[in-house]
């Protein structure tokens, strides 16, 4: 897979070559180019923002340099692949396990990182005559600008490729990936500070294991994100569930 990503802040982006995702670039499994924003500029202050049209408070980031960024870095390949262009935004579509999903099938993601009041709207609007555009958020609170989201959805996303993680059974059983939480995990010692590891899980029984690792993340679900619940098709509880 191939990730660019557009900043005014490149050494930001520095931990994307570190450990796991380090290891995945080095695999050759993913490529990663971080390019900067500034080099798009023209004028001797290399400015890249101005105020809002209809005032009010910071700065947009103009459209000709990210019109020309854009340009340069999402060029089609010569076999005409164009990249999925993401922008991250508080005001974006929430970013799920299910996009992470679908990103992880992709040949090419591109990343236009934001920052002030964010890029004015024609930059996003003129993209999506050529490519699909996604603006996405990755919750309900503020950051800065776009890059700390990136870190978070290129992990999210490089973890599920093929190769990336050691064992491949852990990005199938983690939270998400039968949309319930993930119940606690225990090692060794058996008792440590008075607290005792779950008996059952000492039993050998690998049904009983099964079906207490299910009761427990339905019951954390339950309290800590029911919305969950509500959202499982009826295929996804089974028969004990339901009694629950
Ligand atoms: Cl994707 N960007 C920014 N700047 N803030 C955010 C966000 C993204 N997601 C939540 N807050």
């Amino acid at each position: 897979m191939r990730i660019d990503v557009l900043t005014i802040f490149p050494e930001y982006l520095e931990p994307l070559r570190a450990a796991l995702l380090g290891k995945a670039i080095d695999k050759k499994l993913i490529s990663v180019d971080v390019h900067d924003l500034r080099d798009y500029t023209h004028d001797v202050h290399k400015a890249v923002d101005d105020s809002p049209y209809g005032g009010g408070p910071g700065m947009v980031m103009k459209p000709q340099v990210w019109g020309e960024a854009l340009d340069t870095v999402c060029a089609p390949e010569a076999d005409g692949t164009l990249p999925r262009l993401i922008v991250p935004t508080p005001a974006g579509r929430p970013f799920t396990q299910e996009m992470a999903r679908e990103y992880a099938t992709l040949p090419w993601l591109a990343f236009a990182c934001g920052r002030y009041e964010g890029i004015d709207q024609r930059v996003v609007d003129d993209s999506a005559g050529r490519m699909q555009v996604d603006e996405v958020s990755i919750g309900d609170y503020v950051l800065v600008g776009g890059e700390v989201a990136v870190l978070v959805m290129v992990e999210a996303v490089a973890r599920l490729l093929p190769g990336v993680l050691g064992n491949p059974a852990s990005a199938e059983q983690d939270s998400f990936s039968d949309g319930l939480l993930e119940g606690p995990s225990y090692t060794r010692p058996e008792v440590w500070r008075d607290l005792a590891v779950p008996s059952v899980l000492r039993s050998g029984n690998h049904k009983l294991i099964d079906r207490w690792r299910r009761d427990q993340a339905l019951e954390r679900t339950f309290h800590r994100r029911p919305e969950l619940l509500d959202r499982l098709g009826d295929d996804q509880l089974d028969k004990h569930d339901r009694a629950l």
